[in-house]
């Protein structure tokens, strides 16, 4: 596999479950990821080690999934001026309002491209989207990939019944 262009950090291995559906959508796109656990808590230092030098490693996009006190994208955007796409995740009693509210309301200054909860698939295609800009190879995947959608929509309407 090439080298990683794309690494999901995520702020615990209990976060996985949601987040795979990222790592398998970059995937199927054909882009070179890394899956991390790292903790904006847990290990500070470790993560902004990460966040400071990925650009130099050759990432060009940070997706970073949290769900108790989700502050991981927030500190990776402190560490770094390549995208970072924030994914908050239902994971307590308050069912990921409180990781959104506390991963899409950064100040300014601090852009973290927030998708919606537990939007790991987003998060993948948002990256992907991005990547594009200057790849015309994987602005072609994601085209075929909406064509696909569209048509699965447009059968899904024929199969039903009652039109005139
Ligand atoms: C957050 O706290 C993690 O992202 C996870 O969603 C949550 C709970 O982590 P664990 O206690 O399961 O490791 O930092």
């Amino acid at each position: 596999m090439a080298d990683p262009i794309v690494a999901i950090l995520m702020g615990s291995k209990s976060d996985y479950d949601l987040m795979r559906p990222a790592s398998e959508t970059l995937a199927e796109l054909g882009v070179p990821h890394v899956v991390r656990v790292l903790s904006a808590h847990r290990t500070p230092e470790a993560t902004a080690e990460v966040a400071r030098t990925g650009r130099d490693k050759g990432l060009k996009v940070f997706i970073c999934a949290a769900g108790g006190a989700a502050h991981l994208a927030g500190a990776v955007a402190a560490q770094t001026t390549l995208p970072v796409i924030g994914v908050p995740l239902a994971r307590t009693p308050l069912a990921g309002a409180d990781a959104l509210y506390a991963t899409v309301q950064m100040p300014a200054g601090m852009p973290v491209a927030t998708v919606a909860i537990d939007g790991a698939v987003n998060a993948a295609l948002l990256a992907a989207q991005i990547l594009a800009v200057s790849d015309l190879g994987l602005a072609r995947k994601l085209a075929e990939r909406r064509a696909a959608s569209a048509a699965r929509v447009a059968a899904d309407d024929a199969s039903l019944p009652g039109k005139p």
